[in-house]
C-alpha cells in the first residue's frame, strides 16, 4: 500500500515530538541503499575503528550517491515532510546526511540529551532556549534500512525545558553515561538498558526497515547499540534556510567561547 499523510503524524509531530512514516521506502530503494551502505560501514570502521556510530556526510566518501540522491528526490518523501512541516523544510541535504552504524564489538550507549544544548561544547545556551520552540529549526530524521530499536526518546519533552527530577537525574555537565569500564559485552548490554530506563517517560522507537522517523531533536534522547543487530539508518535533517543560518552562526559563537576557556555551560545548575 503505498504511503498516506494523515492528521495523527502531523498531530503527533507536534505533541510528541516525533512521528514515523511506516514504509515510505520502496524495497527496491532499501536494495540500493543497503548495497552502499555495506560500503559505508567498512569505510567508517577503517576510519574510525570497529566502535564507529558513523559515516557523516557520505557525500564526502567514494561512494556510488545514486542511492542517496534517489532518497533525497522520492517524490513520497518530498510531500510527505512538506505536508508534516512546508516545502520550505528539504531533507537529503549533501553536507549533512550519513548513515548511524551497529558497532562491530561491543555494546554502548550515548548518554542522554538533547542536541545541541547537551552535546556542542561551548554553546551558548541562551541561543539555543531562546530558539527551543522553533519549527524551523532542529527538525532530525532516523530513516531504517534493516529493523532499528536502537533510539530512545522522552516523548512531549521539546515542548519544554527540564523538569526538576530531570535536572536532578543529569546535573552535571557533560551529561554521564553508564559506566561501561571492565565490563564484559552482556554486562555492557544490561547496564545500558538500564540507563536508557532510569529517565521517567522514556520509550523505544521500532523502526522497521522503510520506517522515516522525523523528530524535534530538541527533545531527550539517545542511541543505544549492540553488536549483534545490524544497522543501517539514514541520518538526516529537514532544514531550511534559518537552520543553516542558524546552526552556522551557533557554531562560531561555540568556537569562540572554547576559545575562551568555557567549556560547556550547565542549564541545570543550582545557584543558592
Ligand atoms: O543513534 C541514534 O539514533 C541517536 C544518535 C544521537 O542522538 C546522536 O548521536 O546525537
Ligand atoms: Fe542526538
Amino acid at each position: 500500500m503505498p504511503f498516506k499523510l494523515s492528521d495523527e503524524h502531523i498531530q503527533e509531530y507536534h505533541t510528541l515530538g516525533y512521528t514515523i512514516f511506516r514504509k515510505i521506502l520502496p524495497p527496491s530503494l532499501i536494495r540500493d541503499l543497503r548495497h552502499v551502505t555495506d560500503k559505508a560501514r567498512e569505510i567508517a570502521r577503517e576510519k574510525g575503528g570497529p566502535q564507529v556510530q558513523r559515516l557523516q556526510p557520505v557525500a564526502n566518501y567514494d561512494l556510488d550517491q545514486q542511492p542517496f540522491i534517489d532518497y533525497a528526490e522520492l517524490p513520497e518523501l518530498v510531500d510527505a515532510i512538506a505536508g508534516v512541516l512546508t516545502p520550505r523544510h528539504q531533507h537529503g541535504n549533501r553536507n549533512f546526511f550519513g548513515v548511524l552504524l551497529e558497532p562491530a564489538e561491543m555494546p554502548y550507549c550515548t548518554a542522554w540529551h538533547r542536541d545541541w544544548r547537551d552535546n556542542i561544547p561551548g554553546l551558548p545556551l541562551s541561543m539555543w532556549d531562546e530558539v527551543l520552540a522553533d519549527i524551523n529549526l532542529f527538525n532530525q530524521i532516523n530513516c531504517a534500512l534493516y529493523e532499528d530499536s536502537s533510539t530512545w526518546f522522552v516523548p512531549g519533552s521539546h515542548l519544554r525545558r527540564d523538569l526538576l527530577r530531570e535536572a536532578k537525574l543529569f546535573p552535571d555537565r557533560p551529561i554521564s553515561g553508564p559506566d561501561l569500564r571492565g565490563k564484559t559485552a552482556e554486562e555492557r548490554e544490561r547496564v545500558c538498558l538500564e540507563y536508557c530506563r532510569s529517565m521517567p517517560g522514556a520509550v523505544q522507537l521500532h523502526l522497521e526497515a522503510g520506517d522515516f522517523a522525523l523528530y524535534r531533536n530538541t527533545l531527550w534522547h539517545m542511541g543505544n547499540y549492540v553488536p549483534y543487530c545490524k544497522r543501517a539508518t539514514l541520518h538526516d535533517s529537514a532544514n531550511t534556510p534559518e537552520f543553516v543560518a542558524w546552526s552556522k552562526k551557533a557554531r562560531e559563537a561555540a568556537g569562540k567561547q572554547r576559545e575562551a576557556g568555557i567549556a560547556m555551560e550547565n542549564p541545570n545548575k543550582v545557584t543558592d
